[in-house]
Formats: structure tokens, sequence, C-alpha cells
């Protein structure tokens, strides 16, 4: 008898008979899932969107498909392997991009990359500057890009409406923890406004917006064995934005000396050898372009992203865990606590990593 997942792949096109599904990767948002085929067919990644966080999933599959077909083009045309060095998706068997099965929820497919390795930290400047020419390169293969992208999260990384998201979920009170965190809600207050004097920047158009990722934790890009960037995976958030996010959030990731979600909060902070290692990858494929407006807010964007995920995982605490996933009741305070960690050592280092970002900018333009 088929399982329910079975029954779920039995309606995409894939090339061969399903031997097994299994639970896959540690993403907060969707399910995820690898269907291993019989024979030499390949094995695919099926995954359960979250329909709550994203809106309209049949148009952010049209987002992923149309972004991934412009990448296939350029990695071809370049002589590479767009089955390795871009996302494929693969449409059900009636050529729709997602499947909504009887219970109203909506599954995709994509092609599995074999023989590849994931981080959730990068333990060598080496990978954290693999890391950035990957951005750097997923960003110029998106340059030439014209075509319309739905919004898939409104405002999401626009700290305008965060804050206005904020706002409400303090009122609110839905968990009743208000009460116990003035500490932390006070640490949000006062970056108030020199947060959304940068967001104006963007909003006024003097840092331009660009075809961007938005979701570039270390874990969403997959690298080959020899440790160079293959492509980056998880597209779901694939919008128009300012690219100093990409650079922010990656940088929150690849350059913290803890986790995420770090108990030990002496274990975090921003190392700024892998800073200097992923601004120079970053910037090796992308000084050139960048306006001068975006190099200059290159290392404010680790701030504003890193408080920002602060702000998210806080708000999400208040509203009682209704966003990320948790594996205990306390997670999204230890996470609050951790990148707000990682946020005052970044505030520390701040004239450091301008600096590393203005001789780099120099060398490659
Ligand atoms: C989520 O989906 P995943 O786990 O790659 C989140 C990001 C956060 C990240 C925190 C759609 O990413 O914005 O930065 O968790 N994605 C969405 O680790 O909200
Ligand atoms: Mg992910």
């Amino acid at each position: 008898m088929k399982t329910h997942l079975q029954e779920i792949a039995s309606h995409f096109a894939l090339a061969g008979p399903v031997l097994k599904i299994d639970s896959l990767g540690e993403g907060f948002i969707n399910d995820t899932f690898i269907v291993r085929t019989a024979g030499d067919a390949p094995d695919y990644i099926l995954q359960r969107k979250n329909k709550t966080i994203f809106r309209d999933v049949p148009a952010m599959m049209e987002n992923i498909r149309k972004v991934t077909e412009h990448i296939r083009r350029r990695v071809a045309a370049a002589g590479g392997d767009p089955e390795r060095e871009a996302m494929t998706v693969v449409p059900t068997l009636d050529g729709k991009l997602c499947y909504l099965d009887s219970d109203g929820e909506y599954w995709a497919v994509t092609l599995f990359i074999d023989d590849t390795a994931a981080y959730n930290r990068a333990d060598s400047p080496e990978l954290a500057r693999k890391g950035g020419e990957g951005i750097g390169k997923f960003q110029a293969q998106l340059a030439d890009f014209t075509e319309p992208l739905a919004e898939t999260i409104p405002g999401f990384h626009n700290i305008r409406h965060r804050f206005a998201q904020w706002d409400e979920a303090l009122r609110r009170d839905a968990a009743g923890r208000v009460g116990e965190l003035p500490e932390e809600i006070g640490w949000i207050e006062a970056r108030r406004a020199e947060m959304l004097a940068f967001w104006s920047l963007v909003e006024d158009g003097i840092i331009p917006t660009r075809v961007t990722h938005n979701d570039t934790k270390i874990n969403n890009i997959l690298f080959d064995r020899q440790g160079e960037v293959l492509c980056a995976i998880d597209l779901d958030t694939v919008m128009n934005s300012t690219s100093l996010n990409d650079f922010g959030d990656a940088i929150r990731s690849y350059c913290n000396t803890g986790d995420e979600d770090d108990r030990d909060l002496a274990r975090v902070g921003l190392s700024l050898e892998m800073f200097r290692a992923y601004t120079d990858g970053y910037l090796s494929q992308r000084a050139r372009q960048l306006a001068p407006s975006e190099i200059d807010h290159l290392a404010f964007s680790a701030r504003y992203i890193t408080f920002e995920q602060v702000l998210r995982f806080l708000m999400d605490y208040i509203d009682g865990d209704t966003y990320y996933k948790i594996r205990y009741p306390e997670h999204n305070l230890v996470r609050t606590h951790a990148q707000y960690r990682l946020l005052e050592s970044m505030e520390e280092h701040y004239p450091e990593m301008c600096r590393i970002v203005c001789d780099t900018a120099a060398k490659y333009r």
C-alpha cells in the first residue's frame, strides 16, 4: 500500500519508480523530504510548502520557475551543468508547478543534486570566501532578469513593515509574555530609529532594488565536495529587494563563531576573519556592478539583517511561537539572545568591518 507521501509523489512527473521517502534537512518553515527512486532515475526533493507563511504558493512556484530557468540558461551558456548548478522544478503530471492535495496542502518537487555538502556554519575562511563568490554569482546571473516577480512574503526584509507587525504583537500580547521581556524589548526599541533611517534609503531609491534571494544563510547554499558553490537552494523568497540583504544575511550565519540558537553566549560573536573572506569572495563578483551607495552600506547590512532576525525571533516568542518551528518551549527566546549577542559583536567590530569592505572594494574595482 502506498504511504501518504508516496501518494503525493505519484502526482509528479518523476523519471522512475519511488523506492522510499525520508525526511530531510532543518528548514524552519517547510517540511522537506527526499524521494529515492529505483535504477538510474534521479532522486527528488519533495516539499510541503507552508501555506500560512506563503499566501500564494502557485505564484511563489512561478517565481522559482522563472528564476531557475534563467539561471539554467546562464549556466549552460557558460559551459556548466545546469542540473547541478541550478535548481530544476519538476512539474506535476498535468504540467502544474505544485500539487494541491485533498487537505488543501501544497507540494512541490525539485531535482535532488547528488554528492554535495551543506553547512550550518563556515568552518574555514576558504569556505566563507567560496560562499561569498556563490552569492555574488547568483546575483550576477540574475542581473539581467527583467520578468515581474510576485512578492511571496509582503515586506519580508522591510523593517518599517516589521515594526508595524512588532507594535501589533506587543499590543496583542497573545502569549502573555510581554511583561517578562523588558530588557529584550528595549534592545529592539533602542535601534528603531537607525534601522528605519537605513530603510528610508531603500524606499527613496538611493539604494537600488534588484532580484535577490533573501534567505542566504549558509545552509541554503549547496557546495560540492571540493568546496565550490553549486547553487543557491530554498528559492521561496526570491523577490525584488536590496542586494544588501543577501550579503547581510550570509554574514549573520557564515561569520557567527557560535550557533544561531547557541545557549552558550560566550561562543557567539562575529569572526572578522570569516567576514574578510566572505566579503572578498562576494566583491570579487560584484564590486564593479554595485552602486557606491550599496558598497557604503554593506557592513551595515549585516547589522540590519541580524537586528531584523532578533526582532523576528522575539516577535514570534511574543506571539506564542506561531511562525518558526521550535524544538523546545524557550527556543525562540534562546535564538533571540544568541542573535542579539551576535548583533552586539557586529556593533563592536563595525569600524573594522567598514574598513574591510572599503579595502576589498578598492581591490576589485
Ligand atoms: C527561515 O526557511 P529557512 O529555515 O531557510 C526564514 C529566514 C530566517 C531563517 C532563520 C521564509 O529560513 O527568513 O532568516 O529561517 N525563512 C522565512 O534561520 O521566513
Ligand atoms: Mg532553508
